[in-house]
């Protein structure tokens, strides 16, 4: 803990990552405040250190070495401009826990399956009795494993705390897949590609798609195994409805929980990730049998009046959305009906156009781009709570339809999270449809 002596130290934001990094500041030789740019916000029970909220006092970074900025404060922050320009040092919570860190660490990014993966990937080597926490962007924040003392840690990144991370040694790292996401801070695709791309940077071996360019290191320098649907003979590959690892069957998909075709690359890049801990693809199927959708995540959740509701809230960009409606509306039999809409977060979600006309055969919208949403298919129906999506897909459905939400979109315009987006779409199922 030397790298740390007498540091003067500002923890930017007091959410999880926040007070992840005050639990573990405060037992190092440091001095310590707070900084939130929320006026409502107030210290842990206990703790007695400097609190600024809101707008510094003038002079604030001066006597300053080191911020550690949450992921939800943006990097352009007029503050954290000018603490940058004073020559503070700007890291964010992985990297602290990258400095301190000695067990082995599996990285995982991508703007969809992260989640799916790092769970897939913990469940994997749990089954096989390895010590494995997931952590990160999943919600467990990575410094909170310090004290854990794991065999391993899977960490879900994403690309706002890779932007401030620099040092992190990985034994594995990924990066999913990539499509337009964040776009409101990232600004362009090229940019939060980069950020993306600095899982890469200390790291042993990368797992990348096939289909994709972006997910590849640049420059190449680290080992690459490669993982897609095609049929491969070496990497991994899909031939007769198994997973192949170097031509050979590994994993019958038949057996599989997950659905949807996405659902192929996730499993591949968590047997690749969990090989590098030195579980083969062959003793990780029975865990891939075993797991299960994660919540949110094209999940059925109910079987009312014969339709099958299905929740997929945690689409909250259009990437996310096109896997659901291809996945699930490629061999569909009665017809499918899609409730989407919300904040598309600076998105162009044009790109929906194709899947509604070949996938969807009823679009009815919500939220602050429903309207435009809406626009991209004749017939749509934008309407004015989820209650009312609900009830309005009900009307056009038939006993064996189908009824996803997936939104294509955050839910902040509307819900205080993705999960109470779900609530309240299970809620207004239960309690009948009219609005
Ligand atoms: N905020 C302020 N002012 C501040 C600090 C934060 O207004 O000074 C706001 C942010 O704009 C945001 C909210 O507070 O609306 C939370 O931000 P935060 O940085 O305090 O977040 P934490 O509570 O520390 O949680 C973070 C991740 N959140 C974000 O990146 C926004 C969590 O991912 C993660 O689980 C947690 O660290 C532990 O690592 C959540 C998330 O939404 C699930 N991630 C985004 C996503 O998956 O799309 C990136
Ligand atoms: P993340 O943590 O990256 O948000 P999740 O596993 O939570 O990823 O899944 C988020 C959404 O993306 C869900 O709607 C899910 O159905 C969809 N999804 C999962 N994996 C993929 C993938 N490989 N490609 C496209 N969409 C995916």
């Amino acid at each position: 803990s030397d790298q740390l002596n007498a540091k003067r130290i500002v923890v930017a934001g007091l959410g999880l990552s926040g007070q992840a990094c005050l639990r573990f500041l405060t037992r190092q030789p440091v001095q310590l405040s707070v900084w939130d740019t929320r006026t409502d916000q107030a210290l842990p029970e206990g703790l007695q250190i400097p609190l600024v909220l809101g707008e510094p006092p003038a002079g604030f970074w001066n006597d300053v070495d080191m911020v550690v900025v949450s992921p939800g404060l943006a990097l352009n922050h007029p503050q954290l401009q000018i603490a940058a320009g004073q020559g503070v040092e700007i890291i964010g919570e992985i990297e602290l826990f990258a400095r301190f860190n000695q067990a082995p660490v599996l990285g995982i990014t991508g703007s969809n399956g992260k989640t799916t993966v790092t769970l897939l990937t913990t469940h994997i080597l749990n089954a096989f009795g390895i010590n494995a926490v997931a952590a990160g962007n999943v919600g467990l924040p990575a410094l909170d494993t310090l004290a854990l003392a794991p065999e391993a840690v899977v960490l879900e990144l994403s690309s706002f705390q890779l932007e401030t991370t620099r040092s992190l040694a990985l034994a594995g790292a990924t990066i999913l897949n990539i499509s337009d996401d964040h776009l409101d801070r990232h600004k362009t695709l090229a940019a939060y590609s980069e950020a993306k791309q600095r899982i890469y940077s200390h790291a042993q071996t990368a797992l990348c798609w096939r289909d994709q360019q972006l997910t590849y290191p640049l420059p190449i320098m680290v080992e690459v195994v490669e993982f897609g649907q095609q049929s491969a003979t070496e990497d991994f590959g899909v031939s007769n409805n198994w997973i192949t690892w170097q031509g050979q069957p590994v994993v019958d998909l038949a057996q599989v929980r997950l659905v949807g075709a996405h659902n192929i690359l996730n499993i591949q890049a968590a047997l690749g990730l969990a090989m590098l801990l030195g579980v083969t693809p062959e003793q990780a199927a029975p865990a891939v049998y075993q797991f299960e959708a994660v919540a949110h995540r094209c999940v059925p959740v109910s079987a009312k009046d014969g339709i099958t509701w299905i929740d997929d809230s945690k689409a909250t960009n259009a990437g996310a959305t096109m896997a659901a409606i291809e996945g699930l509306g490629a061999g569909r039999t009665g017809k499918l009906i899609l409730i989407a809409g919300g904040d598309a977060k600076g998105a162009d979600l044009s790109c929906l156009k194709p899947y509604f006309e070949q996938y969807i055969d009823e679009l009815v919208t919500l939220g602050r781009d429903g309207e435009l949403l809406a626009r991209l298919k004749p017939g749509a129906m934008h309407t004015r709570s989820m209650a009312e999506a609900v009830a309005q897909a009900h009307k056009l459905a038939a006993p064996g339809d189908t009824v996803l939400l997936s939104p294509a979109c955050a839910s902040l315009d509307m819900f205080n999270n993705y999960e109470h987006r779900a609530q309240v779409f299970v809620d207004a199922i239960e309690k009948g449809f009219s609005c």
